[in-house]
């Protein structure tokens, strides 16, 4: 197994696809999006355009949908959601499909939705994936980081590393034998250097800052934890993401 990391979606090669691809936006789409599964949603499913998100999720009943919108950090109006993980408790989603909108998670999944695996990992799933990843064995992985308008994220990087981290920590290999990309060794030296204070790192990050802003540290404290929820969301057709068994 080779893991390559991407810091974003317009980094990853557009020449071929890997057998398992891994999207994280741990500010916040793919820690909202376990937080959802793992609160009994029955799907997720994506768009990038508000209006076709609007327009799809018509048809489905009522009582079985959620909208959920951001945009620059923001809730849409209208919307029945922002991206706070925090919402998505099971009163609220149990047995409905969140049809969702954010700025950069989404763009990243539709980046890689062909690969022939397609999960998502923040840090409070880490462990599912990690999971996933040494049970079943994948020749090439791309970490995809959404970043920030195409730019470099902090958190996205520290996830990266904390995944093979904690693979190199269940095997005997060494990061040599499972780096695909130099950018793999500075994601496991980036959390090598924060995992005692990922809240702390979440900080430091642009987008932690830009989302204080919003009044929303409850967000960057949940979005902090490690390995608190035990889901594995993955694609089972083109946006749509659901819980792996
Ligand atoms: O950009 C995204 O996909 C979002 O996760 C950003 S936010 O954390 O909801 O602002």
């Amino acid at each position: 197994m080779k893991l390559f990391v991407y810091h974003t979606p317009e980094l990853t090669p557009t020449d071929c696809l890997p057998e398992c691809a891994i999207v994280v936006d741990v500010l916040r789409a793919t820690t909202t999006m376990a937080k959802v599964l793992a609160s009994g949603g029955e799907a997720v499913q994506v768009f990038s355009d508000l209006d076709l998100l609007t327009q799809t999720s018509e048809s489905w009943p009522v009582e079985k949908r959620l909208r959920a919108g951001e945009r620059g950090g923001a809730k849409v109006p209208g919307f029945d959601l922002g991206n706070s993980p925090l919402d998505c408790i099971p009163d609220k989603v149990q047995g409905k499909r969140l049809f969702i909108s954010t700025t950069n998670g989404t763009r990243a999944l539709q980046r890689v939705e062909n690969a022939k695996v397609l999960i998502t990992a923040a840090l409070v799933n880490r462990n599912a994936v990690v999971k996933y990843l040494l049970q079943n064995q994948p020749e090439i992985v791309w970490i995809v980081g959404s970043g920030w308008e195409g730019t470099f994220s902090l958190e996205d990087t520290v996830c990266a590393g904390a995944i093979a981290h904690s693979i190199l920590q269940q095997t005997n290999l060494s990061a040599n034998e499972i780096a695909g990309n130099d950018e793999l060794i500075s994601a496991i030296a980036l959390y090598g250097q924060w995992q005692n204070d990922l809240l702390g790192l979440l900080h430091h990050a642009s987008h932690g800052k830009r989302l204080l802003g919003l009044n929303s540290h409850e967000d960057l404290k949940y979005c902090a934890q490690t390995d608190i929820l035990d889901i594995l969301p993955m694609q089972q057709e083109p946006g749509i993401l659901q819980s792996h068994t």
